[in-house]
């Protein structure tokens, strides 16, 4: 079976590198939305025909089944997607529903790292209403992470800089769970490791999407695949440079990351 997923930009490939090791004998195809990247600063109609466009676009290669690897993409169009395609799509939403739950019986605090405009969509309000009763969910956005990891900035102390500046604020003993809620952000997880208080345990929503994905493939009858792994990299403004950038991070990611 051919799996497409998409992002705005190489974000959606941390959670292609789960599907690898838990799905490895699928194919797959990766787009990238380059004429786009980021979509966090842009508005929900421009986002919306956006992904429209490349997820059609990505039917035109046979996907089979779609994971929209993206936060800020869900939020805005999973719904009309799955209208338009009758194929089993995944979506990303912040994990704050297993971290409240984990930080219950803590007394800490979750905080949330997402784009700007995931953080304000009706989607994530709905979503901490609901599973958080006690008002423990403080919530950042990250714009300029995406940025940096668009340019494979890595560097430590470029990093580590950015991040004291922007948790200034807050008083990290209240905190006991950071969500990743932007999947540009587990490029840096090792970084935030060493960054944040050892008791601050670090999440993302990456494991639980690709459980859903192989949940859904059991029950559309795809049991075992008969794919090599192998990933068809594409992206909207069809640049070469950016095709061996994605082969370049994803092969990094799967060497362990930064
Ligand atoms: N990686 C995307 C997300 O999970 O929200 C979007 C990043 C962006 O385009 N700003």
């Amino acid at each position: 079976m051919t799996i497409g997923f998409f992002d705005s930009g190489i974000g959606g490939l941390t959670v292609l590198e789960e599907s690898l090791r838990r799905l490895p004998a699928q194919d797959y195809v990766y787009m990238a939305d380059t004429l786009h990247v980021p979509y966090g600063p842009k508005s929900q109609e421009e986002v919306k025909g956006y992904v429209l466009k490349a997820v059609e676009t990505m039917m035109g290669e046979g996907i089979e089944a779609l994971v929209v690897a993206c936060n800020t993409a869900t939020s805005i169009a999973v719904n009309e997607l799955r209208e338009l395609y009758p194929i089993p799509i995944v979506g990303m939403e912040p994990a704050v529903k297993p971290a409240v739950e984990m930080n219950r019986t803590t007394g800490k605090r979750v905080l949330v790292f997402a784009t700007q405009l995931t953080l304000s969509m009706p989607k994530y309000y709905a979503l901490v209403s609901r599973v958080d009763d006690e008002g423990i969910v403080d919530s950042l956005p990250l714009p300029e992470l995406v940025r940096f990891c668009e340019e494979l900035q890595f560097d430590r102390r470029v990093l580590g800089e950015f991040f004291k500046e922007k948790l200034s604020e807050y008083d990290l003993d209240r905190y006991g769970i950071v969500v990743l809620g932007c999947t540009h952000y587990p490029f840096y997880k090792n970084i935030l490791r060493e960054i944040l208080p050892t008791h601050i345990q670090i999440v993302d929503g990456n494991a639980g999407t690709i459980r859903r994905l192989a949940a859904l493939l059991t029950r559309y009858g795809v049991v075992s695949g008969r794919g090599s792994g192998d990933v068809k990299f594409m992206c909207t403004d069809g640049n070469p440079a950016y095709i061996d950038k994605m082969a370049t991070a994803l092969r990094f990611l799967r060497e362990g990351g930064v």
